[in-house]
């Protein structure tokens, strides 16, 4: 029986991240910019992201906090994302981390910008702001947030995505959808915490795997969350993508059939780390929280 304290590991978790994303903005001018970049950045949210990279650092051996820079420039995409993807071009939301979606409170053209100085903060710090690591390991870190933030990664997903509301979608092109808007930057989470701690190729691959699989059963509990669960919970708007016209898991597969399938990814990833035993215990445990969660 593992002695593991998952609830104590998140709550410490959360916090160094909470207060690292607070110290990596500064005092940016205009206020106005300073203001919206800080808005969304520190609204909230799982931190599931940052959480699963500090793991994987964790999971070779190394200091988790080496990794704490990485972690922050990977929240700083994904929050980009989300102020990007509630934008009236794309899906027109207005409640996002229980607040008002970032273009509500400070107009489009500010929330665009705050988007793009989050997108290239996050550069800054894995470049700039890590202090130690090797010079080999950031590149490669930046090599990889490159390729999942641009054309190959989420813009190619959310392109995808567009292009697809209203349409009769099959599950193939659901996969492609989610596998680059949503399950992408939780591998590349992973993958670059494993990174900054220098983990050999062996491990590096193991997590490729599990990444893969949480990633595809993270969005599928978010396709059934938004169908099953309310606004208030989410802090989104729930029942979005019935509103939206999109195809999502439940739909084509109904809730139980998308249910079994987001429980066979975890199993499946859970597999690919259990060799590591105690090792693993946190990305275990984060596995067994996207499957189980409520928002
Ligand atoms: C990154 C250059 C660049 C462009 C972004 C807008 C866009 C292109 C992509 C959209 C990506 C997107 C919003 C995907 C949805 C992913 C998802 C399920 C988000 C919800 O994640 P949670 O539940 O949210 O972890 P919290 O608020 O807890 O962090």
């Amino acid at each position: 029986m593992s002695s593991f304290d998952f609830t104590a590991y998140l709550a410490k978790a959360r916090n160094s991240v909470e207060a690292a994303l607070d110290a990596a903005l500064g005092p940016e001018r205009p206020n106005q910019l300073r203001e919206a970049m800080r808005y969304s950045l520190l609204a909230g949210g799982k931190r599931l992201r940052p959480i699963l990279c500090l793991s994987a650092c964790e999971m070779t051996g190394e200091n988790p906090e080496r990794a704490m820079p990485t972690a922050v420039a990977i929240e700083m995409i994904h929050t980009m994302s989300l102020i990007h993807d509630d934008l009236p071009a794309m899906d027109n939301d207005d409640l996002r981390r229980g607040r008002p979606t970032n273009h509500k409170v400070f107009g489009d053209a500010i929330a665009i910008l705050a988007g793009d100085a989050l997108l290239t903060r996050a550069f800054e710090m894995v470049s700039l702001r890590s202090p130690n690591i090797p010079v080999e390991r950031l590149l490669k870190v930046i090599a990889e947030l490159s390729l999942v933030a641009g054309a190959p990664g989420l813009v190619g997903g959310q392109v995808e995505d567009l292009e697809c509301e209203g349409k009769d979608v099959d599950l193939d092109t659901l996969e492609f959808i989610h596998v680059h808007k949503t399950g992408a930057l939780l591998k590349a989470s992973v993958v670059c915490g494993a990174l900054i701690g220098g983990a050999e190729e062996k491990l590096i691959e193991s997590l490729r795997t599990y990444a893969n699989s949480i990633g595809l059963a993270f969005q599928i509990i978010d396709d059934i969350l938004d169908v099953t669960s309310s606004s208030e919970v989410l802090g989104k708007t729930a029942g979005k993508d019935l509103i939206a016209d999109k195809t999502t898991y439940p739909k084509l597969l109904g809730l139980d059939e998308s249910r079994n399938k987001a429980k066979d990814l975890i199993g499946r990833a859970k597999d690919a780390i259990q060799p590591w035993n105690e090792k693993a215990a946190p990305l275990l445990a984060l596995a067994d929280y996207i499957i189980n969660r409520d928002r």
